[in-house]
Formats: structure tokens, sequence, C-alpha cells
């Protein structure tokens, strides 16, 4: 793409940029922010008010924030607070929608979806996480067939929970992976990364902690604290360290000297950055085989899957790990997930949604 675009990112409602309140959002907009800029493309990035990231400026919108989906119920309707930041990111983008090409929504959110045909070609979205309520996908599924070309999933397993077997765009995702040092030495430790709440399923990576007796790293926000205080206390002798939410730089200084990275997810986990942070510093990823990880991973070659919710089979990939060679892992994170590789994927859906 030779012509530098004027791009308009709308952030999520539901948490601040820097916060680690709204997960692997928060990278993915800066992973797409960089590699466009890059590319020489402008990017501005509307979000709550009081976000940070990094070097980007941003326009700052007051109000509340939007409930997570993934709180809600299956046939919840959609639920709007009053002075919704939501409604004050759609007021503001409709006041300077002509000055830009094209508008990226990051939200998983009824109201930007439903306005897509008022856009007039111009907006456009990156579906964060797989089906949760009838009603965001009945606007999903509108959207695919009013827009075509207007929505972007991370990975088929993904789409599919929508229903979908063909027509999307998939994206995956991509990372600046000069942040991530490779490490072929780790020491005698796992690693668990994520936002701390029940659809994450950290208790079976604590109990894999516990019965293999191998020191278990969690680093990630704690979101639900009853949760987090369930687990201490019902795992009082396990071997974890918690380290908080941190940095990147300081996160892959903890991850690259672990041996593999467990991913225990309740839901179905759309793409799963942490998979790629780890692959990036030569860590191996032992994931249940649910949503995104199902694409990533290579059996026996970068980690294992393993049957969803079945600690043994956890506890028996934990003791295979030492059967995967780690620079394979940091080749794969250089193959597939590249910032370029991932802006060769966003410049083409581009390409193609102004073609439209
Ligand atoms: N829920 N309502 C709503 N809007 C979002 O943008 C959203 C969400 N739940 C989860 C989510 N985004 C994810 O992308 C998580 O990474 C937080």
């Amino acid at each position: 793409m030779n012509q530098g675009l004027k791009l308009l990112f709308v952030s999520t409602p539901v948490g601040l940029l820097g916060s680690g309140a709204c997960g692997g959002v928060e990278l993915t907009i800066l992973n797409f922010a960089k590699v466009l800029r890059q590319r020489g493309h402008n990017v501005t990035i509307v979000a709550p008010e009081h976000s940070r990231l990094e070097s980007f400026s941003l326009v700052e919108i007051p109000g509340t924030l939007q409930r997570s989906a993934q709180t809600l119920n299956r046939d919840d309707p959609v639920i709007m607070p009053d002075n919704a930041v939501l409604v004050n990111f759609w007021n503001y983008v409709q006041n300077v929608a002509d000055q830009y090409d094209l508008i990226l929504n990051f939200a998983y959110d009824w109201l930007p979806l439903f306005l897509t045909p008022f856009f007039n070609g111009k907006l456009i979205h990156l579906i964060s996480i797989g089906s949760f309520t009838d009603v965001m996908d009945r606007v999903v599924q509108d959207v695919m067939q009013r827009c075509p070309g207007s929505i972007g999933f991370h990975t088929h397993s993904q789409a599919e929970t929508f229903g979908f077997k063909a027509g999307y765009v998939c994206l995956k995702n991509g990372f600046d992976l000069s942040q991530y040092q490779f490490c072929a030495t780790p020491q005698n430790q796992l690693a668990w990364m994520g936002r701390i709440a029940p659809e994450r399923g950290l208790e079976d990576a604590v109990y894999a902690s516990l019965t293999t007796g191998i020191p278990l790293k969690i680093m990630g926000i704690i979101q639900d604290e009853l949760y987090w205080q369930q687990i201490i206390q019902n795992y009082s002798e396990a071997p974890i360290q918690y380290l908080g939410f941190l940095s990147t730089n300081q996160l892959q200084e903890h991850l690259r000297q672990c041996r593999g990275l467990l991913m225990t997810h309740r839901w179905m986990e759309a793409f799963g950055n942490v998979a790629i942070e780890a692959l990036a510093c030569g860590v191996p990823v032992i994931s249940y085989r649910r949503g995104g990880p199902t694409e990533m991973i290579r059996e026996g070659i970068t980690g294992w899957l393993v049957e969803p919710d079945n600690i043994n089979e956890l506890v028996r990939a934990i003791q295979k790990l030492d059967q995967i060679d780690r620079s394979v892992c940091r080749q794969q994170a250089e193959t597939e997930y590249s910032l370029a590789a991932l802006g060769d994927r966003i410049e083409q859906w581009f390409a193609q949604v102004l073609s439209l």
C-alpha cells in the first residue's frame, strides 16, 4: 500500500488503556498502531479518559465504562449505562469521520456494529472475543451480510463461534519481537499470564504446579479478588509467586526463564496473545485445546494441546516439556507473528475494504 492512510482507532469501552483491564486488546491496539505508523499511515486513537498508550497521542473521552460481555448471559439485552463512554466515543467519531479514510473499531459492543452501514464503507471492526450473547451474534451476522469485508477476526475458531465458515478476514495478531529476548536455558519454573478472573481457570495451573512441585510465576491484574483469595486458600501449599501486572519488558524477563507457559482458559480464547509472547522468548506453550491456541501451537513442536479442563493431562504435558526445541518456538513467532506479518495482513484487509 503506497499511500499513507488517515486512520481512526476506537478502543474498547470496558477499561482504560494502560491499566491491564482491557486484556489482550491493549497490546493488540498498540501492535496495530505501531506497524501502521511504521508503514507511513497516520493513526489517531479514541479511548476512555485517563488511558495511556506508549508514544501515541490519544483522544480521551469521558463517560461510564461498559460492562464486559463475558459477564452477561446469552439472552441478556444490550445494556447502556447513562453517560456511557461508548456513546460519547461515537458522538465524537461521527463529528470527525470526514477527516479519516478508515475507522477501525476494537470494541466488542452492539452500538458500533449497528452503526456500520451509516458510515458508508469506512467503518470496520476487529472482533476481540468469541460469541457471548444472542444480540451480539445477530448484529455481527447482519453486518457480515450488509457490509462484506468489514469484519476481521483473530482466528478461524473464533469466527466459527458466530457461525462463519468463510467470508471473513482472519488477522491473527503480530508483535514487536525485538522486545522479547530468547532464552535457551530456563530455570525449573512455569508461567501463567492473564487477567485473574474465573474464565481464565488459573486454579488448574496452580494445581499442576502443586502436583509437579515446579514453581509457577503468575503475571496479570487481579480482576476478581474473591476468586484469587479462594485459589490462595485452596492451594496454600502450592509453590506459586504472584508478580503483578508487568510492563512488556518486565514480563519477558520473567517469562523467558520459564520452562513453559500454561494456558488453562475455560472460555473460548479468541486468540491468546500470551502464547505468542511466550514463543517469542523460546518458551513452549501448554494450552487447553480450546479456541485460538489450537491454531498456533504445533503439537510436540512448539508445545502441547491438552483436553480442556483435564488437569491430569495438563500435568503429563508438563513432564514432556523437555522434548521441545526452544529455538523452534522463537522461529514460529518470527515467521507467523511478527509486526511485518501482521502489517501485511492488515494492509491486505484495508486494500480490500477501500476497493469495494
Ligand atoms: N466487553 N462489552 C465489552 N466490550 C469489549 O470491547 C470487550 C468486552 N469484553 C472483553 C473484551 N472486550 C476483550 O477484548 C478482553 O480482552 C477484555
